[in-house]
């Protein structure tokens, strides 16, 4: 299988990070590629030029890192990333769905100011205002559920790709300061060898 990726998406990480984390990172081979140059060899397995994409062995395409995610953890037979009761489920898409709403945000903000738009415009100052709001939301949800010996799932690893891109790309959030528990799963979560084994 190829993925197509770059180093500091944070989509394409947690695909990339997923594969780590089942067992199937040796399957991959890595095809590193700037995504806004539309280079045709991303274009024809990805028609709308983002990172990550997968092209199978057998020629399918898979898009979306959500989609890519699922695949892999089909694929691996993995039940712990993603815990099939339905309260442990719940809680590990909370913390997903969080994850991604803050990547979105961090990212969306990071590119429109990189494609002319003002710092200032009415959409970065929506989803940069947002995000301090995500981290208190996230730090409220940890404190209700977590069991401290909890296994690491997804909902976790995206919160680690989630925030490492946040330290990256937005560090004026100082997203630490009033969230000790998000600051300490991060810390564990970027500790673990398909997070460092990621790092941009
Ligand atoms: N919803 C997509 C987002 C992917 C995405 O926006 N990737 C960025 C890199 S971080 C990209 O390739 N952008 C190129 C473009 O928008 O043309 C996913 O989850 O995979």
């Amino acid at each position: 299988m190829h993925l197509y990726l770059n180093k500091t998406s944070p989509y394409a990480r947690l695909a990339l990070v997923a594969a780590h984390e089942t067992g199937l990172a040796g399957a991959l081979q890595l095809v590193w590629t700037d995504p806004w140059t539309d280079a045709p060899e991303l274009l024809a397995v990805n028609p709308l030029g983002k990172v990550p994409a997968l092209a199978t062995d057998d020629g399918a395409c898979l898009i979306e890192s959500d989609a890519i995610v699922q695949y892999l953890l089909a694929l691996s037979g993995d039940v712990q990333l993603l815990p099939a009761a339905p309260a442990q489920r719940l809680a590990t898409l909370g913390r997903l769905g969080l994850a991604r709403a803050v990547i979105d945000c961090a990212f969306g903000a990071v590119i429109r100011t990189r494609f002319g738009d003002a710092p200032d415009s009415i959409l970065t100052r929506r989803w940069l205002a947002a995000l301090p709001r995500a981290v208190a939301a996230i730090e409220r949800d940890l404190a209700r559920q977590a069991a401290p010996d909890r296994p690491v799932d997804l909902g976790d690893l995206a919160l680690g790709v989630a925030f490492a891109y946040c330290d990256l790309r937005q560090p004026q959030l100082a997203w630490r300061a009033d969230a000790p528990r998000l600051a300490a799963l991060v810390e564990r979560v970027c500790q673990r060898p398909s997070m460092v084994a990621t790092a941009a």
